[in-house]
């Protein structure tokens, strides 16, 4: 007997030109080529299965969006089927056709309530079944364009709709499992907080239109400097983004934030409104992985990144500040420019190791020489140890100092170079920001081995550390 292909259905439309994929399961091998070839010559790409568990095991490797089974067959019947497919849950709806001779109404519920879409009596009219099967196709459309709508919903639902970036929602879904996974397999993981500097000016001045566009460009550039498959940019508040860098250790994070904050110092961000000049200030935390950080919480990852930028928004902006919780590891200042301490370190991406970890400025206090305030918030309240620093402070200073001036007279920059940095490290540690900063520009010039202005440099450097030791004492004498 010659097979007829199917008659087309008088609802066909151009849309039915690609034709799902069919999986045709029978054991009767004639039945099954019969059929196989009419809706192969009806345009169908079919594929053939002996029994239920041959159709699951296909099912598993490729997408059918169409399955036609027999009710009885050896192995795993068509019921039994029907119910491991919808249990199974693949990724797009498998849309099931039961043929057989049963027909009664009991076995018409039974193969629905089993998880079938559809029940066609044997022997087949063609005519039926291809019109069971525009149905199937009409039925597959309307769900695939709910699933591409529910798609586009869950995307909206975790994008910040003026930047394109993920929203807070997305970040407090995800970042407890990018944790989760740093601990489960002791591996590296950075956040870096960004805020544009003085934005308020920018949309003082432009209007807020162009502040909106600076907004979405700078979050490009975020977006244009990450790992697009593992790292995710998050507006975390408005004018205010974290970074999220798997795998990436605090070096990394920081060569990272200073290629970000590089880029946007030198080149600003194009709105509608022509070039816009800004700057943003970063704040870098990362966890290494270990162990005993077991207990480190994506609340406390971001709290570090938080107090880093503020301390970096309190030093004057435009610069970055990490903390890693690394085991001895401790604060990172990144001055600007970079320096070329830093640079150079940073420059190397694999050497984390080699940025060198000073103590944390304490800075903040823009009108005393040292932020007294801030060093106790930072030291927990300790005043007893705050005391112990200052003292140490004080003691230490003098002598430096005078090594300093003397390695100045005799035009040594390498001990100018060391002693600037001694001073640099502990007028941050004790939250003398000028001093600090005064010692960071003489190191620079003495690194340069720049002879110009060394003297004036190491005069304001004892100045302003003259100034932050006499303070100390007056506070240990006064409110100590
Ligand atoms: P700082 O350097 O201390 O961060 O100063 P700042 O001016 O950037 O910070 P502040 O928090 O004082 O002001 C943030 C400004 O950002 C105020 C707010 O109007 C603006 N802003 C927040 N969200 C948006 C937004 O979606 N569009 C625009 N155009 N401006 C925004
Ligand atoms: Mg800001």
């Amino acid at each position: 007997m010659q097979a007829q292909p199917l008659p087309s259905s008088r609802t066909e439309t151009a849309c039915d030109a690609a034709k799902p994929a069919i999986l045709l399961v029978d054991d009767e091998p004639t039945t099954r080529m019969m059929t196989a070839r009419k809706l192969r010559r009806a345009g169908y790409e079919v594929d053939v299965a002996e029994n239920g568990k041959e159709a699951l095991d296909r099912l598993r490797q490729r997408l059918f969006p169409i399955l036609l089974t027999d009710w009885e067959m050896p192995a795993m019947d068509g019921l039994e089927l029907c119910r491991a497919v919808r249990a199974a849950r693949f990724d797009s709806y498998v849309y099931i056709i039961l043929l057989t001779a049963r027909n009664s109404k009991a076995n018409v519920i039974e193969g629905l309530e089993a998880g079938a879409d559809e029940y066609i009596s044997k022997p087949v009219n063609d005519h039926e079944l291809a019109a069971r099967l525009q149905t199937a196709q009409r039925i597959l459309r309307l769900e695939q364009s709910l699933r591409a709508a529910n798609q586009r919903n869950l995307l909206l639902s975790i994008t910040d709709a003026l930047t394109g970036a993920h929203n807070r929602h997305y970040l407090m879904s995800q970042l407890p499992k990018e944790l989760g996974r740093t601990h489960r397999y002791a591996r590296p993981l950075s956040a870096v907080l960004c805020d544009i500097d003085r934005f308020k000016t920018i949309n003082d001045r432009y209007g807020h239109q162009v502040g909106d566009d600076a907004l979405v460009q700078f979050a490009a550039l975020l977006q244009r400097s990450i790992r697009s498959e593992v790292d995710w940019v998050v507006r975390y508040g408005g004018e205010e983004f974290l970074v999220v860098l798997p795998e990436t250790d605090f070096g990394a994070a920081l060569a990272f934030a200073e290629r970000v904050r590089n880029a946007l110092e030198a080149q600003g961000v194009e709105t509608t409104g022509g070039s816009v000049s800004m700057t943003a200030s970063f704040g870098v935390t990362s966890y290494s992985g270990a162990s005993d950080q077991a207990k480190l919480s994506v609340d406390t990852l971001i709290a570090a990144a938080d107090a880093c930028l503020y301390r970096a928004k309190r030093a004057g902006r435009n610069r970055i500040i990490g903390k890693s919780f690394d085991e001895g590891a401790s604060t990172v200042i990144l001055e600007r420019p970079a320096d070329r301490h830093f640079g150079d370190a940073l420059h190397d991406e694999t050497a984390a190791a080699k940025v060198e970890s000073i103590p944390a400025p304490v800075t903040g206090n823009e009108t005393e020489p040292v932020d007294w305030p801030g060093l106790l918030e930072s030291l927990d309240g300790d005043e007893g140890f705050a005391r112990e620093l200052a003292q140490t402070y004080i003691d230490s200073v003098d002598s430096l100092l005078a090594d300093l001036a003397a390695a100045v007279d005799r035009g040594d920059y390498d001990t100018v170079r060391s002693k600037a940095h001694a001073l640099k490290g502990a007028s941050a540690e004790i939250g003398a920001c000028r001093a600090a900063d005064a010692a960071a520009k003489l190191e620079t010039a003495a690194l340069a081995g720049e002879p110009d202005g060394l003297g004036t440099l190491a005069a304001k450097l004892t100045r302003d550390v003259g100034a932050a030791a006499d303070y100390l004492r007056s506070k240990t004498s006064s409110e100590l």
